[in-house]
């Protein structure tokens, strides 16, 4: 399935009140919202989620702060939704982040960056199914 991703609103974003200015990017660059909900992660769901990363120096950090304060998780539907979702979001490091880019207008730093978004359609796929179970799914008509 190549038209559906996972994104987060991570903490720092809802914290900083800028979840309603981000679902404005996610429908005007052309995203139709399948699920969403707000949820606070233990860290234990955190490190669950980005076990990719456990190696990497920052995966303590990463992890508290992703269950530091509450996130808004979504899953959005759009032709090639994961290329373009991560086009919309911008590079992880806001500094190198491209002009009109969530990341480059709300991230903090290379951390605290404001979005997440899957690097790949099977791990789009993981990782809806690690928050939302199909049901929770709107179904396309
Ligand atoms: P991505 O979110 O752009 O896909 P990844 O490399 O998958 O970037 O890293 C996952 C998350 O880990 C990033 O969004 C960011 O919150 C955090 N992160 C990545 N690199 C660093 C770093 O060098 N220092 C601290 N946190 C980092
Ligand atoms: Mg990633």
């Amino acid at each position: 399935m190549n038209n559906i991703t996972f994104a987060i609103i991570k903490p720092d974003a809802v914290k900083n009140r800028n979840t309603g200015k981000i679902y404005d990017r996610i429908i005007s660059a052309g995203f139709e919202i399948k699920s969403a909900k707000l949820l606070r992660m233990t860290q234990s769901q955190a490190e669950g989620f980005y076990a990719v990363h456990k190696e990497r120096p920052f995966f303590g950090e990463l992890t508290e702060f992703m269950s530091s304060g509450p996130c808004m998780v979504l899953a959005l539907q759009k032709e090639n939704a994961v290329e373009e979702w991560r086009k919309t979001i911008g590079a992880t490091n806001p500094e190198e982040a491209e002009n009109g880019t969530i990341r480059k207008d709300f991230a903090t730093n290379i951390q605290e960056n404001a979005v997440h978004g899957s690097d790949s359609d099977e791990n789009a796929k993981k990782e809806i199914g690690f928050f939302f179970s199909d049901s929770e799914l709107i179904a396309n008509n």
